[in-house]
């Protein structure tokens, strides 16, 4: 190895405590001309987990989509305890939670002023209660961020295919949920659509709804297909793509909904060249349904299952939303709680000793796009995990890379996590960044055994 003719990026000490925390940012300039995320951006990005909860008139009528023509009176859970959502996530690690504050069916879980199919027609709280408040206050209580989604298709709103009418309706429950909650962390565009009452079809307008959320929410980041500041990844399985570039081309998917060749894949991938940031968030739930089911009770996900889904999405620079439905009681089923908590003791378990914390990490770069990495663990270890993790708050690089003798891969990001089938031990941990799209950063190595 010719030293001399290697830039040397960095020697020392790279590693931090926090096991599978992401790491602190480090001061160094951009790279030139590549896209980086907000401060929204890195923040969503970095709280790794959300939780996501379909809660509403499906709930009572046992059903995956409403038509519409349900009566709110059937909306009356009995216990309804947001607090316990909230307990629940924080104890399975999540950092967020993301409620359906209208789903397709219309119904509305907040007194909104634009409709009486909400919850002020119902019995639950006597025609008092807005659980949308509930939610948020409950978020608060127990530091998780909030978040809301606001169904564009609305089955019950008789205006909804007469575009303008419509659309004029759908700004102002927007704007009730903007400004009367506090701040918002996620507001959530399904992409899913269909025909108004009339035959017609709805022209929804996004310019106006995304301007709408940041002017009024400007720390919130937007997700729907086409961002503008998160993407849906592609399925509903909560499986990132491999590669998953944070970056995208804007032209191809430039609305919610859209479909036709090529859509899913750059939802999926990114663009390596992309030239605007908008990473991946893989959503899923807990149950084949998104709504509860009380026939879906022995079909929660093992601990196992959500174990293998955040090395899927997470450990594929996603962010994981994980869909956790409420019973008509209005509170989080028993396996599912247990089966978080126990995801979450699993995880910490995994990460409790990043065995390269405090070792001598020395990067070479050989060319232009490619770099290298030694670490020495200071003795033989069998590795079950390796954790990458981009300094990405200066954007995305990595295309392709290798750890000598133990796994290989082509992006990074946020996070790339690989599993080590058992082998002999090994005191040393080569990485060699074989491909990047600019000159590449060090990247942070953590080693699990
Ligand atoms: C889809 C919806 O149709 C499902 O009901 C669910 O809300 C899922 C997250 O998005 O598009």
């Amino acid at each position: 190895m010719n030293v001399s003719r290697r830039a040397v990026l960095q020697s020392g000490a790279l590693a931090l405590a926090g096991a599978c925390l992401p790491s602190a940012a480090r001061a160094m300039p951009a790279q030139a001309g590549r896209p980086r995320p907000s401060a929204a951006q890195l923040a969503w990005q970095r709280e790794e987990l959300a939780l996501f909860i379909h809660f509403g008139i499906n709930t009572f009528t046992n059903r995956e989509w409403g038509d519409g023509r349900e009566v709110p009176a059937l909306f009356a859970p009995s216990r309804l305890d947001t607090r316990q959502w909230a307990r629940a996530a924080k104890a399975g690690g999540f950092r967020a939670m993301v409620l359906t504050a209208k789903h397709h069916d219309g119904f509305c879980l907040w007194p909104t002023r634009t409709t009486r199919h909400s919850v002020a027609s119902s019995p639950w709280r006597g025609g008092e209660g807005d659980l949308v408040r509930e939610f948020v206050d409950a978020c608060r209580t127990e530091g998780l961020k909030a978040g809301l989604y606001l169904s564009p298709w609305d089955r019950n709103n008789p205006h909804y295919g007469d575009s303008p009418r419509y659309n004029d309706l759908y700004a102002e429950q927007l704007t009730e949920l903007l400004t009367n909650y506090g701040p918002l962390s996620e507001v959530w565009f399904d992409g899913a659509n269909g025909e108004g009452p009339n035959g017609k079809r709805q022209v929804y307008d996004w310019p106006r709804v995304w301007a709408l959320v940041r002017t009024l929410q400007p720390g919130a980041v937007m997700f729907s297909d086409a961002g503008p500041d998160v993407r849906w990844c592609g399925n509903e399985t909560g499986s990132a793509g491999d590669p998953n570039w944070s970056t995208v081309d804007p032209s191809v998917v430039t609305a919610p909904g859209m479909s036709g060749p090529g859509i899913i894949e750059a939802l999926q991938h990114g663009h390596p060249h992309g030239t605007v940031w908008r990473p991946a968030e893989a959503d899923t739930s807990i149950r084949p349904g998104w709504f509860y089911h009380p026939a879906e009770d022995a079909r929660v996900k093992s601990i196992d299952t959500l174990v293998e889904l955040y090395l899927r999405s997470v450990g594929r620079n996603s962010k994981l939303l994980l869909n956790v439905p409420p019973t008509p009681h209005g509170v989080l089923y028993a396996t599912d709680v247990s089966n978080l908590a126990g995801m979450h003791d699993r995880l910490r378990a995994m990460c409790a000793e990043d065995l390269a914390e405090g070792r001598r990490v020395s990067w070479t770069r050989p060319g232009p796009h490619t770099a290298v990495a030694r670490v020495d663990l200071g003795r033989a270890v069998r590795p079950s995990f390796l954790r990458l993790e981009e300094p990405i708050e200066r954007g995305q690089t990595v295309a392709r890379y290798s750890v000598a003798g133990l796994s290989r891969g082509t992006t990074i990001g946020h996070a790339k996590i690989d599993r080590i089938r058992p082998g002999p031990p090994v005191r040393y941990i080569d990485v060699t960044i074989e491909d990047a799209v600019a000159a590449p950063d060090p990247i942070r190595i953590k080693v699990f055994a």
